[in-house]
């Protein structure tokens, strides 16, 4: 085979091999096995020295005419490979981002913490400061700087939950069972006048129903002045009734007795679960209770250091979780603390 015959025959392989890869790492195997260091052509090049003088010119001339041919097949059909190759990877990773993201729950404020929000506000606009106290109180407070003493029949009405304590005969220690213990601790440190809300929970051993839970909350009213009287306080729920139910609820004063109020009053409103027809929320009544009031007693302004006959008090306490359920038409106080998620959706989304 002449020189050309065997360059010839060389190059219809290589470009035949050329063609037959099919891929990237194949392209890399044909450059090395053709035009790498100990390839085929790089070979025939070196070997160019070992002929006749007069034929090696034309021979090299061949030689590397061919080596700069294959050179630039390889070049162009490696980059097509490496791109197949790279368009097969990306396929082959891709992400597919078409598809709407998965909606993360949204997370909102439990009714109870958001109607003592309200109350704070339409109680600021009145000239009411929100005040909080603790949850484990003493029945100094609790009880006795409210004109119930130890031996009073009074006591027994407040379902109390003892907190046992280390038996060395201090105070007895209760889980408050109304808000009416900040009454005297604002008043204790403050100088009339006094205007304050206390938002808070409150435990009581007690049965539950659709209207009674054992651990719920409460907003205590404080207002001492001069010349404060029972208009102001009637004035006072009023207004407040009318702001978080509309105008058409209609509002009740009973007489009742608190230890710590003279003269004392339940306040409650026309049921709006049943719009005043009565059912189980109001037990028939037609009427839900919403707290207790009154004229604060004069034994309660003289425990804490007040002159009854130069100032004078209203105060009340109304049930948090009974304003909610007659602004929402929730009929059991027991959905409030069920975490039931469901329950909490749709009052959310109701508000
Ligand atoms: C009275 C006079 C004052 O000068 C100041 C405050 C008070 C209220 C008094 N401290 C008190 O706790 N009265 S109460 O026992 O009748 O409770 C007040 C309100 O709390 C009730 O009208 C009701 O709305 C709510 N409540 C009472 N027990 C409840 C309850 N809510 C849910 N579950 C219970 N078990």
């Amino acid at each position: 085979m002449t020189v050309q015959e065997q360059l010839d025959d060389l190059r219809r392989r290589a470009l035949a091999d050329l063609a037959a890869a099919a891929d990237a790492a194949a392209s890399a195997a044909w450059e090395h096995a053709y035009l790498g260091p100990k390839g085929e052509l790089t070979r025939f090049l070196r070997g160019l020295g070992a002929l006749a003088a007069e034929e090696r010119p034309v021979a090299g001339r061949a030689g590397n005419a061919l080596k700069q041919e294959l050179s630039a097949a390889w070049t162009e059909r490696d980059q097509a490979l490496r791109a197949a190759d790279l368009d097969l990877r990306l396929a082959a990773d891709a992400v597919d981002v078409t598809l709407p993201g998965r909606r993360p729950l949204l997370g909102a404020i439990h009714p109870v913490t958001r109607m003592i929000d309200d109350l704070s506000e339409i109680f600021a606009l009145l000239g009411f400061q929100t005040v909080v106290g603790p949850e484990v109180e003493t029945a100094h407070y609790n009880f006795d700087l409210l004109n119930i003493p130890a031996d009073h029949p009074a006591r027994d009405v407040w379902d109390t939950i003892h907190v046992e304590t280390d038996g060395t005969g201090g105070d007895e220690i209760v889980l408050r069972t109304h808000t009416s213990p900040m009454q005297a601790r604002v008043m204790e440190r403050t100088q009339p006048p006094v205007r304050v809300v206390v938002p808070g929970r409150v435990y009581r051993y007690e049965a539950q129903d659709a209207s009674h839970e054992w651990a719920f909350h409460q907003l205590e009213g404080l207002a001492v002045d001069r010349n404060i009287t029972m208009a102001d306080l009637k004035g006072t729920l009023a207004e407040l009734a009318r702001q978080l139910f509309g105008p058409e609820r209609r509002i009740r004063f009973r007489c009742d007795f608190f230890p710590f109020v003279e003269p004392g009053v339940d306040f409650a409103v026309d049921c709006a679960i049943c719009n005043g027809q009565g059912c189980r929320v109001c037990k028939g009544s037609g009427w839900l209770e919403l707290g207790g009031a009154g004229m604060v007693h004069p034994n309660v302004l003289r425990a804490v250091g007040y002159d009854p006959d130069a100032v004078s008090g209203f105060a009340f306490g109304l049930g948090i979780e009974r304003l909610v359920m007659m602004q929402t038409g929730v009929d059991d106080v027991r959905a409030f603390a069920g975490n039931d998620l469901r329950f909490l959706r749709q009052i959310a989304r109701a508000a």
